[in-house]
């Protein structure tokens, strides 16, 4: 375990991550989020391992309890003895202020355990969404072994609904004072969840927000979810109200959905969607070089003096770029 990490080979860095070395993870990450020349080497050096964890999404408005939910399934899956990583998604945002701190203090308890791994990543999106180097760093995790992988986002916009793109099963937490579940509507969660839970249900308005859920799940008809309407828990994080209920939900649709192949489905989509992803940061790259060629800084030239459109500008910096 004394082993210079900085001085092996990448596939034994991931068989080191995969032996258990929490170092070897760690660093792993950290160069999947710095995006340097070793990403590629070391995704193909991984993605072997990949496919064998369940993702769990947790989302919900700022403050719902979703780290105190998290805490508790961590808990939860321990003592049924699974392995869980957790991903915190942009802790530093600003509707989330202090998170990171709040968040450590609270997962503190399980610091100690080997079969527990938490990681914070204030990675965002180019346009706001889940960053491409977020997906590899669940790759890295679900390659190193752990059973669950949670991943905890700041319910704000797009970030919230690119939760699909990376969670088998979607939890949406929501809380009675969170607003009517009109909100819910708009922000396109009603697509999203898998499963939702009414959190601090302590509080008074829980029961209204359950029936109008209810109700919405029972009008809207959505021919994807082949049969699974989101179940609707109420749920008392911080007193661990009605936690094993959710880890319960969350295991039966992960069941649901190998069953029907809404499984093979999604992990079709994620992997597409990573190539996707992957061509883009290459175009990107690609892009940035050619605009300080000679022939880049040509081609604005001309699209300044109207002699090109940005059409004609885009087709042949592809060709070249081809
Ligand atoms: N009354 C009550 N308070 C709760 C419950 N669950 C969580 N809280 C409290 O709500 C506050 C926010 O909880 P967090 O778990 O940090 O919420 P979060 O959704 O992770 O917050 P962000 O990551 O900042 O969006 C904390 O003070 C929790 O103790 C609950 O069931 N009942
Ligand atoms: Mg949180």
């Amino acid at each position: 375990m004394t082993a210079d990490l900085s001085q092996i080979s990448h596939s034994e860095l991931v068989s080191l991550s995969r032996q258990g070395n929490r170092a070897a993870l760690a660093r792993l990450i950290s160069k999947i989020e710095r995006r340097s020349q070793d990403t590629e080497e070391l995704i193909g050096a991984l993605f072997q391992h990949t496919g064998n964890a369940q993702v769990w999404g947790f989302t919900g408005p700022p403050g719902a309890g979703k780290s105190t939910a998290v805490d508790q399934v961590i808990r939860i899956l321990r003592a049924r003895g699974h392995s869980v990583a957790v991903v915190a998604i942009d802790p530093s945002s600003p509707f989330t202020g202090g998170a990171i701190l709040g968040d450590r203090i609270r997962m503190q308890q399980h610091a100690s355990d080997p079969g527990v791994y938490i990681r914070s990543l204030a990675t965002r999106g180019r346009h706001g969404g889940l960053s491409h180097a977020t997906k590899e760093v669940v790759m890295a995790l679900d390659a190193s072994g752990f059973d669950f992988i949670l991943v905890e986002t700041a319910g704000v916009g797009q970030t919230e609904l690119d939760i699909l793109k990376l969670a088998h099963t979607v939890c949406v937490l929501l809380v009675p004072e969170s607003g009517d579940s009109i909100q819910v509507m708009k922000a396109g969660l009603m697509e999203i969840a898998d499963i939702f839970a009414v959190n601090k249900s302590d509080r008074p308005e829980a029961d209204k927000l359950v029936r109008e859920l209810m109700l919405m799940i029972g009008l809207a008809e959505n021919a994807s979810r082949r049969g699974h309407a989101p179940p609707v828990l109420k749920t008392e994080a911080v007193r661990s109200q009605g936690m094993d209920a959710l880890v319960d939900a969350c295991i039966e649709h992960g069941a649901h959905i190998r069953k029907t192949g809404l499984l093979a489905e999604k992990q079709t989509e994620f992997l597409a969607e990573e190539v996707f992803d992957v061509l883009s940061e290459q175009l990107r790259i690609s892009f940035v070089s050619s605009m300080s060629s000679d022939t880049g800084k040509q081609l604005i030239k001309e699209l300044l003096e109207k002699k090109l459109s940005p059409y004609q500008v885009a087709n042949a910096l592809s060709g070249r770029m081809a």
